[in-house]
């Protein structure tokens, strides 16, 4: 394979203006330049294509190479692009930090009740919490659900202030800062002792609906559900009903079924619920993290050698 024409397409502006990744991969051999929708002959010149969004027109614009700025690829047809002799490469390996520190975060603002004080603000409104509902993250028992990149990033942060920090992946082999690993099978008994289950799988058919009515019961009724990873990994209306009959705490939700999350849906009212726009990742040097990886895999591509984070 050889790329001379690279593309950057201009759906990556939902994450970073394209010119900044153009600018950062100008001293790569390929030509590098911003394709937009509208501008087939432009996408019909290149041989492979950094991208957000995915688009029917890619399967038959003769690229060899897409790669994903996202770490999920489940808005890509895998079986279409392998037919079509497209390789995929995602960006896993790049959201540690940002997801772990945003994590860390929600848990501390529902914890130290920062969440309850910056809406108090907005009304100008001084009351202290009641003496028990404030508590502090030393010694609480989280449990991480999915154990590669986003998940090793929150344990690792969890750890350090001093978490219990359990997890679950589909091996059960063992993770730096996680006592204790559990495979996917034993999911109910791993979150039954958590006060926070944070939820970083991939969106897969095994982890569609992966948190359910059932998953919900078996939190305890003071745990908080925290999602980074798809919005359909959980089963939304299961999560509201518990929420609603206190079945658990709150929540902290960067993900959603439908995005942005309709204005009728009940959780932007929750007292104990957190809402943010699927920005847990975002950071102003993401673009940077991005150029690295394609940077990384021109030059396997150039070296004949297999590519990092191919997919198909
Ligand atoms: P990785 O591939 O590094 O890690 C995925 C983890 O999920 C692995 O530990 C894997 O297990 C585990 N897993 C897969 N299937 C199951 C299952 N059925 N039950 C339990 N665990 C399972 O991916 P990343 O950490 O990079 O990203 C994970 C997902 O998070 C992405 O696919 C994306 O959807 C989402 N994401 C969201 C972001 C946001 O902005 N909110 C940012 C980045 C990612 P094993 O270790 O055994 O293979
Ligand atoms: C970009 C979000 C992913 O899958 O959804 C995330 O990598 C990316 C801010």
């Amino acid at each position: 394979m050889q790329i001379s024409h690279l593309g950057i397409h201009e759906s990556v502006e939902a994450v970073f203006p394209p010119e900044q990744l153009r600018e950062e991969l100008s001293a790569l051999d390929p030509t590098v330049a911003v394709v937009g929708d509208g501008d087939r002959d432009a996408l019909a010149d290149c041989d492979a294509l950094v991208t957000f969004a995915y688009r029917e027109s890619f399967l038959d614009a003769d690229l060899e190479w897409i790669h994903s700025i996202q770490a999920g690829y489940d808005r890509f047809p895998l079986s279409e692009l392998e037919e079509a002799g497209i390789i995929l490469t995602n960006s896993t390996g790049i959201h540690g930090t940002s997801v772990g520190e945003t994590v860390l975060g929600t848990m501390l603002e529902i914890a130290r009740r920062l969440h309850r004080f910056s809406r108090q603000q907005v009304a100008h409104e001084w009351t202290r919490p009641d003496w028990d509902e404030p508590f502090t993250l030393q010694h609480e028992p989280i449990c991480v659900v999915g154990l590669g990149t986003l998940g090793q990033g929150i344990a690792k942060r969890a750890d350090a202030i001093g978490m219990h920090v359990t997890g679950v992946r589909r091996s059960a082999e063992s993770v730096p800062h996680v006592r204790t690993v559990y495979a996917n099978d034993d999911l109910h008994e791993a979150i039954s002792d958590a006060r926070f289950v944070a939820l970083a799988t991939p969106l897969t058919d095994e982890t569609e609906g992966l948190m359910g009515e059932a998953e919900f019961d078996a939190m305890r009724d003071d745990a908080y559900f925290v999602n980074v990873a798809r919005g359909d990994c959980a089963d939304q209306d299961a999560l509201v009903a518990a929420l609603q009959g206190g079945d658990i705490a709150g929540a902290a939700l960067d993900v959603f079924e439908e995005e942005p999350l309709p204005e009728d849906s009940p959780l932007w009212d929750m007292d104990d619920v957190i809402v943010t726009p699927h920005a847990a990742a975002a950071e102003v040097d993401y673009y940077r993290h991005i150029a690295e990886l394609v940077r990384e895999n021109a030059q396997h591509i150039d070296a004949d050698e297999e590519l990092t984070n191919r997919v198909v």
